[in-house]
């Protein structure tokens, strides 16, 4: 099977779920959308694992280039591109929590040298992708297209950073965009609550994808041979605290214990209600 996920943003927990639920393995193929980076609290563990991953495609977001604009390295698959003249921009979108978990990898020598090889990677990653299945042709990208250019002639910008004028407008003639980019709930013009995927009700040319996870939303996978819609939902809070929890050194444990006035049992952090 061939899957499409948009819009991981760093959360890591969720998209193992969604992999285990879709029993993803080594016949299947899964294309990332972009966006794998910033906001949630393992980008660096979404980027390893992706890179990891000989049958993981991802396409590069607009989180990604504004990473590489951070480190000054140019894209490589591109017609145009104009880094942003302010560098901090990345840092303000979310960027402050991976640039800290990169800095905290680099002061190791093993994972420094593993960290440039993922950065030359980032930079080689392709804009968008096209895949035939089942008679339908789909174009894959981050953000859209600019559909009155060719395929060859889009710029950087229309594939990561495209918004209304692609999503009100017919796309390209017998082809399916699929995309994320933008969280589905700010499409579905009628119930602001549904963060499933979004499928053009005008021309029923394109499907949104991206299903808001980092913001307490989805983590959603398309199926291309089916049309299967596949869902997680972001951790709580508490389920987020949990996860932390297992990786996390004794005197972290003991500050979040402190933090939230939980309690530790046996290893096992405990809210207050559930210990009382
Ligand atoms: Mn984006």
């Amino acid at each position: 099977m061939t899957y499409c996920i948009s819009d991981i943003h760093g959360c890591f927990p969720e998209l193992m779920q969604l992999l285990e639920k879709i029993n993803f393995n080594e016949n299947d193929t899964l294309y990332v959308l972009g966006d794998i980076i910033d906001r949630g609290d393992y980008s660096l563990e979404c980027l390893k694992f992706v890179y990891s991953m000989p049958n993981i495609k991802c396409l590069l977001g607009n989180h990604e280039i504004m990473m590489l604009d951070y480190f000054d390295i140019y894209p490589s698959h591109c017609s145009l591109h104009i880094p942003n003249a302010n560098v901090d921009v990345w840092l303000s979108q979310g960027g402050d929590k991976t640039l800290s978990q990169i800095n905290q990898a680099k002061k190791q020598s093993d994972s420094k040298e593993e960290w440039y090889k993922i950065l030359d990677w980032v930079k080689s990653l392709p804009t968008y992708a096209e895949v035939a299945i089942n008679g339908t042709d789909y174009l894959l990208s981050h953000a859209g297209f600019d559909v009155s250019k060719s395929l060859s002639m889009q710029w950087l910008s229309d594939l990561t950073w495209s918004r209304d004028e692609f999503y009100k407008n017919p796309g390209f003639d017998g082809k399916c965009c699929v995309f994320g980019h933008t969280p589905t709930s700010l499409l579905h013009e009628h119930n602001i609550k549904d963060n499933s995927f979004w499928h053009d009700p005008k021309y029923e040319d394109k499907i949104g994808i991206d299903c808001g996870c980092v913001f307490g939303g989805l983590l959603g996978a398309l199926c291309l041979d089916t049309e299967d819609e596949i869902y997680v939902a972001a951790l709580s809070g508490w389920e987020r605290l949990k996860y932390a929890w297992k990786t996390a050194s004794i005197s972290e444990k003991l500050l979040t214990a402190a933090a939230i006035g939980g309690v530790i049992v046996g290893g096992i952090l405990l809210s207050k209600n559930e210990f009382e």
